[in-house]
């Protein structure tokens, strides 16, 4: 994999806008519900982003996997935008296994595939093998893209194992996304990601990072100028500058924008997010 921006010429910008951890108590601006979720995808696409990775809340604002509430959300996204779905399977710390794998009943054109355990925190983030792999092979089946989360060195080796075991998955497109900064994983920092883009296995054809928290800039910047593609959102960070709490989603992805145009990398279509990742047209009337 290049660790160079020669010969990448747009930028996929994912938005994470929700996550699992923070509570609407809390954060108040957090899309939980299911026309903030739609009304957030929407501005979130016209300020650049063409994937956007879901965590779904409850009628009470707490983590579901429930799969009336993901079928919801995921028809109601695609019929409002033209963003690439991806749901997490990483779901919440507290979820179990057998329950994170029946999120791609809900059909979404991408899942999230966690590529080893980590300690999340005071918290495990479980995803054992046996896990990985009925994943991986499941996501194949129902051609649905995964995109490899990569915490920790160690989960770059895991990625491979994954490949070589399994082969490529559909679409034939590998798509990784290094998540630095997690307490019990890899920082967020440019020396971090560069090992792990340095290892990332030959079958990868593209990569993002998010840096979570304070290092949410400086990854962004180490991936953009590396030829890495970017993810933003609340999930990740929710403090826009130093004294200043993310009002909207938004504001990350259009700062993203930015950044990426003044790279001359400006943000992809998401009909070019498509192409490079390699989903499958599950659009009304596409
Ligand atoms: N909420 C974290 C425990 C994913 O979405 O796949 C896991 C996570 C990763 O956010
Ligand atoms: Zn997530």
């Amino acid at each position: 994999m290049t660790t160079s921006s020669a010969g990448v010429t747009g930028t996929l910008i994912t938005v994470a806008p929700t996550g699992a951890e923070h509570a609407k108590a809390d954060l108040p601006q957090l899309p939980t519900t299911l026309e903030e979720v739609v009304s957030t995808a929407v501005r979130c696409e016209a300020a650049g982003a063409s994937l956007i990775h879901l965590h779904i809340r409850d009628a009470e604002h707490r983590p579901t996997l429930d799969g009336g509430y993901l079928r919801a959300a995921v028809d109601a996204v695609r019929e409002a935008t033209d963003l690439v779905v991806q749901l997490s399977t990483g779901g919440s710390v507290h979820d179990p296994l057998e329950q994170r794998l029946t999120v791609l009943d809900a059909e979404p054109d991408s899942c999230s595939l966690t590529c080893g355990t980590t300690n999340f925190g005071d918290d495990v983030f479980l995803n054992p093998w046996g896990f990985m792999s009925d994943l991986y092979v499941q996501a194949q089946e129902r051609e649905v893209v995964p995109e490899f989360e990569l915490f920790d060195l160690g989960h770059v080796h895991a990625l491979a194992r994954l490949l070589d075991t399994h082969g490529l998955p559909f679409g034939g497109k590998v798509h990784v996304d290094f998540v630095t900064g997690v307490p019990g994983g890899m920082p967020a920092t440019t020396a971090a990601l560069m090992a792990g883009v340095s290892m990332l296995p030959a079958e990868v054809t593209s990569w993002s990072a998010t840096g979570i928290g304070r290092g949410h800039l400086p990854v962004m910047a180490a991936a953009l100028s590396a030829g890495g593609h970017l993810r933003v959102g609340m999930e990740d960070n929710v403090v826009f500058r130093r004294g200043q709490i993310v009002e909207h989603n938004d504001e990350l992805v259009a700062r993203a924008a930015g950044l990426a145009t003044v790279m001359q990398r400006p943000p992809l279509t998401c009909d070019e997010t498509r192409a490079l990742l390699g989903v499958k047209e599950r659009r009304a009337g596409r």
